[in-house]
């Protein structure tokens, strides 16, 4: 038989955290395994993309300080693709193929009301980093999320929008009923359109996986709305954007979490100038972690770093340093991998984190306690192939 050589992750076979693996020790050094559960292929990629950016980033920075107390992390990756069974299978391979001590993902929270609960059954900690729709933390114990609920940063987008035009009164709204997110969030922005005075003239529905939006656009065009708020991802939200654009509204257009990415600029190219989405990342957040990961990211990337990848971060370091806590208390390679999971779950929730997100900490329940948001507005540069969210607050 072919000798496997799995020697780089910690865990891979047996219930005990032992180096070396199932084929006996290769040599190599050893490693704890975290899951990242992201979607990388689909369209939903536009979003994964940028989480995977942030986790790599972490990884190294983590490393390069000594990992959990010596020991090296080696984030093990599964693409989720686009819709709930490829979140199911991701976790599933994450939980019991690559023996993860918890995962990171998935991308959307349409996904993670079909996902999460697998990994919460099997005891397993999942942070969601970029989940922000209502019940995420309520999926179960081993739940938690980094990423703020659509309840706290999505009305601040509309604040900033009624300051830099004092006079909206009629509001279109546009939302994708396919996705538990997007539902979500709308119900947030009509809630706060209506206890900030103003009328919503009309609600247009829409599917993530759609691609012709003239039909709505036109509608909403004909109820004569000065502000128009669109709750989708950043495929079928951008082309929203550009069609209503295109068919001449000329008033300001406030994205959702969806739009919160750089890869939507080329789907609405020049047309996304001056689109304003809530953020819960500031790449200006003062704090040594936050301006090297900065440094790290401009100097991969070459552009600020995006929501998303802060967010993914965050949720790795949130592992890291719960590992480190517990390791101190119990040597984690004396655990067995169930009892690990169960007492790196129970770690994570008390601990205080000095993050790029700003400082942050959990409910009991899994929510994350966070202090800053912000609003940017997409600015184009001229010909409309590239651009940047300039921040407003
Ligand atoms: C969710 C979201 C999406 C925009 C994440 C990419 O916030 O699905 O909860």
């Amino acid at each position: 038989m072919k000798k496997v050589i799995t020697n780089t992750i910690l865990f891979a076979t047996g219930a005990l955290l032992v180096t070396g693996c199932a084929g006996g020790n290769a040599g190599g050094s050893s490693s704890i395994p975290i899951g990242i559960g992201f979607a990388q292929t689909s369209n939903v990629a536009l979003l994964g993309q940028d989480g995977i950016n942030g986790v790599k980033i972490a990884e190294k920075y983590f490393n390069d300080k000594g990992g959990i107390n010596g020991t090296p992390i080696k984030l093990v990756y599964q693409d989720t693709g686009g819709d709930e069974q490829g979140a199911i299978n991701a976790f599933q391979a994450l939980i019991n193929k690559d023996r993860v001590v918890g995962i990171v993902g998935p991308t959307l929270s349409q996904q993670a009301f079909s996902a999460s609960p697998i990994a919460d059954r099997a005891k397993v900690p999942v942070i969601g980093a970029s989940n922000t729709a209502k019940g995420i933390p309520e999926i179960g114990d081993y739940v938690a999320r980094v990423s703020a609920p659509v309840s706290t940063v999505a009305p601040n987008a509309l604040k900033v929008a009624l300051k830099q035009n004092p006079n909206i009164k009629r509001v279109a709204v546009f939302f994708a009923q396919n996705d538990a997110f997007n539902k979500s969030e709308t119900e947030i922005f009509q809630k706060a359109v209506l206890d900030a005075g103003l009328e919503i003239v009309t609600v247009q529905k829409f599917q993530t996986t759609d691609n012709d939006f003239q039909a709505q656009a036109t509608s909403a065009i004909n109820a004569k709305p000065d502000l128009v708020i669109i709750s989708g991802l950043a495929a079928d939200g951008g082309n929203v954007v550009r069609q209503l654009r295109e068919l001449g509204y000329k008033g300001l257009i406030v994205g959702g979490n969806g739009f919160n990415t750089s890869n939507i600029f080329k789907v609405c190219q020049a047309l996304c100038d001056g689109v304003m989405i809530a953020q819960a990342y500031s790449p200006e957040h003062p704090g040594e972690i936050n301006k090297t990961f900065r440094q790290a990211y401009k100097s991969q990337f070459k552009t600020e770093p995006p929501q998303f990848s802060a967010q993914a971060f965050t949720a790795v370091q949130v592992f890291v340093e719960a590992l480190q806590a517990l390791d101190k208390k119990t040597k984690i390679s004396s655990l067995q991998l169930p009892q690990l999971r169960t007492e790196l779950n129970k770690q994570l929730l008390t601990g205080k984190y000095n993050t790029p997100l700003g400082e942050i900490s959990f409910t009991p329940k899994g929510e994350v306690v966070q202090k800053d948001f912000y609003v940017a507005q997409i600015k184009m540069e001229k010909g409309g192939s590239t651009g940047k969210f300039a921040f407003l607050k």
